[in-house]
């Protein structure tokens, strides 16, 4: 498995200088940014053929969510289609999807809703497998969306869309709020989980609030996993660079 920070909170006034950077603080990957990456493709893609380090994900913004209410639904799976696309020039396997943020839309029923994720991640589903990528389904805690909140429900929808181009992640901010036993849980989705965010309870770095990692890492470990956690959170409170080698730190001393 590979460790990874979004490139959004890495310091550094070029890509190359932040792949360095992520290099001297303990990391292998990097995860990209949808919108980050889209205004300089060409810039991203030079630092990382000069660079140990691999960008593996891809995050999206809110217009990829696939079945956001009054979206166009065959626009949105262009659009996810389309970043697949972009995304693997850069050698990324997995795109990160968020079905759907905020309440349940007034006059929309929660089984019609299901219904057109499941078909809209299906045909995008498909398009990721022929590229020999994975669409990894985000659960977002209670207080970000209604749909999907727990791995479980997740690897539950994967299954109903049986594509080998649909897989699962799990984030440990969310897993801290939504699950009851985070390790069992990891070990419950086994190798359904593809693809991990990490952030400590206060969204903070790992090791800067009370979220136990250990259990759930280890379990993770246990499970075979090969894909890449990749901190998603704000750093402090010390200077980004000793914030994300202290992570770096922290999360290797987790796993053994
Ligand atoms: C939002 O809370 C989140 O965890 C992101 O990964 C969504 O793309
Ligand atoms: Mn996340």
């Amino acid at each position: 498995m590979r460790l990874a920070a979004q490139e959004s909170i890495v310091p550094g006034d070029s890509v190359a200088k932040r792949l360095r950077n992520l290099e001297q603080c303990g990391y292998q990957a990097v995860e990209l940014m949808y919108a980050m990456t889209m205004e300089n493709p060409k810039e991203t893609k030079a630092a990382l053929a000069d660079s140990p380090i691999e960008a593996l994900s891809m995050c999206t913004s809110v217009d990829h969510d696939l079945c956001a209410p009054g979206a166009d639904v065959s626009a949105r799976v262009s659009k996810v289609q389309q970043t697949l696309e972009f995304a693997s020039q850069f050698g990324v396997r997995s795109v990160v999807s968020v079905p759907v943020r905020g309440p349940l839309a007034d006059g929309v029923s929660e089984n019609s809703e299901r219904a057109q994720y499941r078909d809209a991640l299906a045909q995008a589903g498909e398009f990721a497998a022929s590229l020999k990528m994975a669409i990894v389904i985000e659960p977002l805690n209670r207080y970000e969306t209604h749909l999907i909140n727990r791995v479980d429900q997740a690897v539950a929808t994967a299954v109903d869309v049986n594509s080998p181009g649909v897989a699962v992640m799990a984030d440990f901010f969310h897993m801290n709020i939504e699950e009851a036993d985070i390790a069992r849980t990891i070990e419950r989705a086994g190798r359904w989980i593809r693809h991990i965010h990490l952030a400590d309870s206060n969204r903070l770095n790992p090791g800067r609030g009370h979220t136990e990692f250990g259990p759930g890492l280890r379990a993770l470990k246990s499970s075979g996993f090969d894909g890449v956690m990749a901190l998603e959170c704000r750093l402090g409170p010390g200077s980004p660079l000793t914030e994300l080698s202290e992570s770096a730190a922290f999360i290797n001393s987790q796993l053994s």
